[in-house]
């Protein structure tokens, strides 16, 4: 549950406006604000952002600054150099475009980046300042992904979402960015990220995965010993408000009144920010050749282009917003008549009321973005129209059309397609109309803007409580202390140790990971005790195994479980296992290294193994699947199994896993502790075969048949240490 709300974005929900020399503030319009109004009233909120001014002027102006903080908005100050480098600069000049797959847009520039974690820092003194150990932060938009981060930093338990309203590009985009690790590294601050659809958290995952190396799965993935989300949130709209829009006396006498205006025309609608990536040129391009392919629309038909001013400041809206002016002009002086202009443009933003009138007489919504993170003002076209009538023609490459494909869907680069569209709308029946849009708004009703928010913070709150879980099961403090004490009071005490991942680190060839001194004299003086067996379990080859824990006084089982070797005895075999099944299996592999740059094949006595740890992870994990597919037929025939670790793909006889191994030591005797470490899922075998009184612990996340998690190897060492320390 929400006791109090920390809402941070760039801006405010309130800005703050020079009039007559006078500063006045005055309620955002649209935006997060009005979405989440009735949401965010239902408890303590407080909105932290710029509020739109410089340094200089809110240091004068104590009053309006004390207005702010009387609706609980707590600004953050940017002086004017850093508003030109981190505004103007970083956030519109290069995330901006890069993030929306414009780079001949961008603009790279290290005093950008440096502008960037100055006033995501200045965000993080100020969250911080306010912030209680109960508060829910939620972080809004790539402006501030640097923020959770600098947060986890100053409040390490603290619970942060974060939530981006553009896309997150493909990998191949993203790595253009000279400051990509920091910026996912930033991110990675929060317990959960969102993003408007399936894609976009996909992508994010994809690049975690491949520039900073984590595993990732499920949508989830760890950070030391932090479990982070990333997940799907389309944002909806405050539905109700549009929906009842229409019927409102002030809605309806304005659109009489552009109606008169208007006359019998029908009317083709556009709404955006003046943006390049909202794709107003190819949509008045595409309008043009509508016109000229259908000379029956003119004089019938009027495009109402309504552009909202935005960043213009910088370069390529200043040449858009030229662009488009002659283009407007140019397709008004070749179509237009007297008495009749095909396109009306607003360059302007209009009141709600005017904005909805526009929306419930327009016969068709033209919504084409290049690309665009959702666009709510496809679904607010949708939402307004109650009678059901209207139709939506929208792009593919706007987060919406994941939600709205009963509107006529269209590649807004296709020209021909655009021109197509229009066609199909201006005929189509009123039935069909309502049939496409009932579905539609029955799908946004639901999904409004409110639910959004529920169910973002809802699944925060659920991720902290999975880390909270994960915490219970970490052998620290007051567990750790009651098995060292039960392992000193124990008469016999067995102790199985997996070895790679368990007690060393992986390391890209596993020649590397040979135990260093230290390790083998704890081991040494595990082993040497007369009350206490250790058996060292692995997958390794025996060879391996022999040469380097040969001479110590332990049980050892290689290839998980083919090879078992007690305390003062020689290798055997547990089973009458075969190994001619290798010229068969062997091929299928060799193409698999062809195939993947850096695998490789290890081959043990009963076993073949394919590693590919040091492949390009995300091409690794696509291989793994695609030999586990192919090896099934083959496996089944030749009693075969197929096991998975960690990074590797391992072939060898059915029947055998560590498990079944360690029963030989389980079974043998009368135990009063045991205790089994490991790490992958060969490990499941031995926790699985414990009596319930048994000691397990998993290294790593994962669901585990194990009581306890430790994160590390070093920490399997020092818990052993202080076994051996008491001995
Ligand atoms: P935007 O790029 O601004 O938002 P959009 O989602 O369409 O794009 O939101 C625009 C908002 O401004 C709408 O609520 C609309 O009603 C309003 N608006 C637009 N033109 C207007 C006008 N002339 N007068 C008045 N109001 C106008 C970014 C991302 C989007 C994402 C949103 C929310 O770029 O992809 O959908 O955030 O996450």
């Amino acid at each position: 549950m929400i006791r109090r709300l920390l809402l941070v974005s760039n801006r405010l929900p309130f800005t703050v406006q020079e009039r007559r020399g006078e500063l006045h503030i005055e309620p955002s319009v649209g935006g997060l604000a009005t979405g989440l109004s009735s949401w965010h009233k239902s408890f303590p909120c407080i909105w932290i952002g710029w509020p739109g001014i410089t340094q200089k002027k809110m240091k004068r102006e104590k009053d309006i600054m004390a207005r702010l903080l009387s609706e609980n908005c707590h600004p953050v100050s940017i002086s004017q150099q850093d508003v030109e480098a981190y505004y103007n600069g970083i956030c519109n000049r290069t995330i901006w475009p890069l993030f929306h797959y414009f780079p001949l847009h961008v603009e790279y520039g290290e005093g950008y980046w440096q502008a960037y974690e100055r006033i995501n820092t200045a965000f993080a003194n100020v969250v911080a300042g306010i912030a209680r150990p109960d508060d829910t932060i939620w972080i809004h938009d790539y402006h501030l992904m640097l923020l959770p981060r600098l947060l986890r930093e100053r409040l390490p338990k603290a619970t942060i979402g974060f939530f981006l309203h553009i896309p997150f590009p493909a990998f191949e985009m993203f790595r253009l960015l000279p400051w990509r690790k920091q910026v996912l590294e930033g991110l990675l601050g929060a317990d959960l990220i969102g993003f408007h659809t399936y894609d976009y958290a996909g992508h994010f995952l994809d690049s975690v995965h491949r520039l900073l190396g984590c595993d990732v799965g499920m949508g989830q993935l760890r950070v030391g010993d932090r479990l982070i989300k990333a997940d799907a949130f389309p944002m909806g709209i405050n539905y109700e408000q549009f929906s009842s829009a229409a019927e409102e006396p002030k809605t309806k006498a304005e659109k009489t009144r552009i109606r008169n205006k208007l006359g019998d025309c029908r009317v083709i609608l556009s709404v955006d920010r003046l943006d390049y990536t909202k794709g107003i040129p190819e949509r008045l391009e595409a309008f043009s050749l509508f016109l000229s392919r259908n000379p029956k629309f003119k004089q019938k038909v009027v495009f109402i282009l309504l552009a909202v001013p935005s960043r213009t400041r910088v370069d390529h809206y200043i040449q858009l917003k030229r662009d488009l002016d002659g283009l407007v002009g140019d397709i008004n002086g070749r179509h237009g008549t007297i008495g009749w202009m095909p396109i009306w443009y607003l360059y302007r933003s209009l009141p709600f009321r005017s904005l909805t009138a526009l929306y419930s007489l327009a016969d068709v919504a033209l919504i084409t973005p290049l690309r665009d993170g959702m666009n709510l003002v496809a679904k607010e076209y949708v939402a307004t129209r109650a009678d059901g009538k209207g139709v939506l023609i929208l792009s593919e490459t706007a987060g919406a059309a994941q939600e709205l494909g009963e509107a006529i869907i269209i590649n807004a680069n296709n020209t021909e397609e655009t021109v197509r569209a229009l066609e199909q709308a201006l005929v189509m029946s009123e039935k069909e109309q309502m049939e496409r849009n009932r579905v539609m708004q029955e799908r946004l009703r639901r999904y409004s803007v409110q639910r959004w928010a529920e169910e973002f913070t809802d699944r925060l709150f659920h991720t902290k409580n999975l880390q909270r879980q994960m915490a219970e099961k970490a052998l620290t403090g007051e567990t750790e202390r009651q098995l060292v004490k039960a392992f000193h009071s124990s008469d016999k005490a067995l102790l199985l140790v997996d070895y790679d991942g368990t007690l060393v680190s992986f390391s890209p060839k596993p020649e590397q990971a040979k135990p260093g001194a230290s390790l083998m004299s704890l081991l040494r003086e595990l082993a040497a005790h007369s009350r206490t067996e250790l058996v060292i379990i692995s997958g390794r080859d025996k060879d391996t195994l022999e040469r380097w824990f040969g001479r110590l006084n332990a049980g050892l089982v290689a290839e998980h479980g083919v090879w078992i070797k007690e305390r003062g005895r020689g290798w055997e075999t547990i089973e009458t296992l075969t190994s001619d099944w290798k010229e068969e299996i062997r091929p299928m592999l060799e193409s698999w290294v062809d195939r993947t740059p850096g695998s490789f094949i290890e081959e043990k006595g009963f076993s073949l193994v394919w590693h590919y740890r040091r492949a390009e992870p995300k091409l690794g994990e696509l291989r793994a699947r695609e030999l586990i597919n192919n090896l099934s037929h083959s496996v089944a025939n030749l009693n075969l199994q197929v096991l998975e670790g960690s990074k590797v793909v391992e072939v060898k006889n059915a029947g055998i896993n560590k498990g079944r191994a360690a029963l030989r030591w389980l079974s043998g005797q009368e135990w009063d502790f045991v205790l089994a470490v490991g790490d992958d899922t060969t490990d499941e075998d031995t926790f699985k075969a414990l009596p319930s009184t048994a000691w397990s612990v998993r290294i790593g996340g994962g669901a585990s048949a194990a009581r306890f998690s430790l994160d590390y190897p070093r920490e399997v060492v020092s818990l052993l240490a202080k076994l051996a320390r008491g001995i």
